[in-house]
Parts: C-alpha cells; sequence; structure tokens
C-alpha cells in the first residue's frame, strides 16, 4: 500500500506520519517505510540540499526537473521494492506537491504538462489514498516560527497562497485525496486520518 501526505509547510504531515507508522506497526504488525520528498535515498537527499538552500536563485524549470529527478530516483530505487516485498509505503509529499507548488504557485508550465511530467517522474505509480492537511498560510506560519526559512519558505505569501489553492482544486477532482482539517487537534485529526484507512479496507 501506498499512502501520501500533503499540505503547506507546517501543516502536521511529519506529526501524523510518526503516528500512522506507530498504529501500523504496533496493531497491524505492518512493515512500515517512511521517505520525504525531496529525499528518501542519497542522490535525491543530494537534490534537495541544492533545492533548499537559499545560496541559489534556480530557475522555475530547473526546479520543477530537480524535484522530479529526485522523485524517479526514490521510485525506482526504494519505493517499487518495498511495495513489491509487502512494504506499507508512507511518502510526506509526492507528486501532488509538484502540482501545487511548481505548477500552481510558481505557474512555470501549463498543468497538462506538469502532470505528464509527474506521471514519468512517478514511473506511473498512483498512491492508494492521499491525505490533504488542510490549513490556512496564516496558521501553519504560525507553527513554524522556530526556525530559519529555506529557499522554498521564502517564496512569499502569495505564492503560498497559490499553492493553497492548487491544493484546493486537486481535492476536488482526485478522488484519491481525503481533505482534513488540520486546524484541529493532533488526536481529531489523527482520528479522521484512522477511519478513512478503515474505508480503504
Ligand atoms: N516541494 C516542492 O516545491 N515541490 C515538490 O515536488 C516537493 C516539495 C516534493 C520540502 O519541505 C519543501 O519542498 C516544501 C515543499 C517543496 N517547501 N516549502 N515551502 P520540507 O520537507 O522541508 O518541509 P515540509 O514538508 O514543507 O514541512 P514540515 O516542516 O516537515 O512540516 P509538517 O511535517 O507538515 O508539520 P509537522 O512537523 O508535523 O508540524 C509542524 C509543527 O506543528 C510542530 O511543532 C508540530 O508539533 C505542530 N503541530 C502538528 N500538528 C498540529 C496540530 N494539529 N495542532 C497544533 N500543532 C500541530
Amino acid at each position: 500500500m501506498l499512502i501520501s501526505f500533503e499540505g503547506i509547510d507546517g501543516c502536521g504531515k511529519s506529526t501524523q506520519i510518526e503516528l500512522l507508522k506507530g498504529h501500523l506497526e504496533r496493531d497491524l504488525g505492518k512493515r512500515v517505510h517512511i521517505y520525504r520528498e525531496p529525499g528518501g535515498v542519497p542522490l535525491a537527499e543530494e537534490l534537495r540540499n541544492l533545492l533548499l538552500d537559499v545560496r541559489y536563485t534556480v530557475d522555475p524549470i530547473s526546479e520543477l526537473l530537480m524535484f522530479s529527478s529526485a522523485r524517479s530516483q526514490l521510485v525506482q530505487q526504494q519505493i517499487k521494492p518495498d511495495l513489491e516485498n509487502g512494504v506499507v509505503v508512507i511518502l510526506d509529499r509526492y507528486y501532488d506537491s509538484t502540482t501545487a507548488y511548481q505548477g500552481y504557485g510558481r505557474g512555470v508550465l501549463p498543468l497538462e504538462d506538469i502532470h505528464r511530467l509527474n506521471s514519468w517522474a512517478s514511473h506511473g505509480l498512483v498512491p492508494d489514498i492521499t491525505y490533504y492537511l488542510q490549513l490556512s498560510w496564516e496558521e501553519a506560519n504560525n507553527r513554524m516560527t522556530h526556525r530559519d526559512p529555506d529557499r522554498m519558505e521564502r517564496s512569499g505569501t502569495d505564492f503560498f497562497e497559490r499553492v493553497i489553492s492548487g491544493y484546493n482544486e486537486l481535492a476536488k477532482t482526485e478522488g484519491r485525496i481525503c481533505t482534513i482539517d488540520a486546524s484541529k487537534s493532533i488526536d481529531e485529526v489523527f482520528a479522521v486520518v484512522l477511519s478513512r484507512l478503515e474505508d480503504l479496507k
């Protein structure tokens, strides 16, 4: 099973992913691997460092291709073999991030082109379920005050508002996306995550 989590920075993805991993391992006896995007394998982690480094000005098409390259490597090197071995894979971001950030946020290419590239870079691997943790930019920002913003996080309020609209549009059209109000407490959000997982069985 392939599960992805999406939403803007600080929406609570990592928190929910850890809770879900614990539940799947402890209560259901599953083997679970978590990967973050971009990242998860050495080549993709190198690309992540470059992508988030504030010293670089990255051309939007270069940015799109670097996120996609990182994904392709992760899918081929880890995700496909894991799934073949019966491991549950949980992704902290997947290609919906590219649609939201590079497609809607940067407006770098027409959406049909972004979707085509996403399909190549993911080698056609579609999540069984995607949890979209929906949160306003203001609330997310309040949760993230403790750290220095990376290159992507310095993209400005208008950019993040476009990213949020992008996620909202995607959630309307993609049946696999489960939207959750991420302003609720950690426990309330997790209860919805679990109930939607039950529906999948
Ligand atoms: N990016 C892209 O542009 N294109 C792509 O294709 C891909 C990515 C794949 C990677 O970010 C950046 O790359 C990201 C998108 C872009 N950039 N931006 N901007 P990252 O991996 O470094 O980080 P992130 O995924 O954006 O966010 P994060 O920092 O990992 O946050 P999170 O996992 O969503 O949240 P969290 O760590 O679970 O929670 C944040 C805080 O809130 C923490 O203190 C929690 O205790 C607290 N929290 C969590 N849940 C709650 C609730 N329910 N209530 C109150 N407080 C909570």
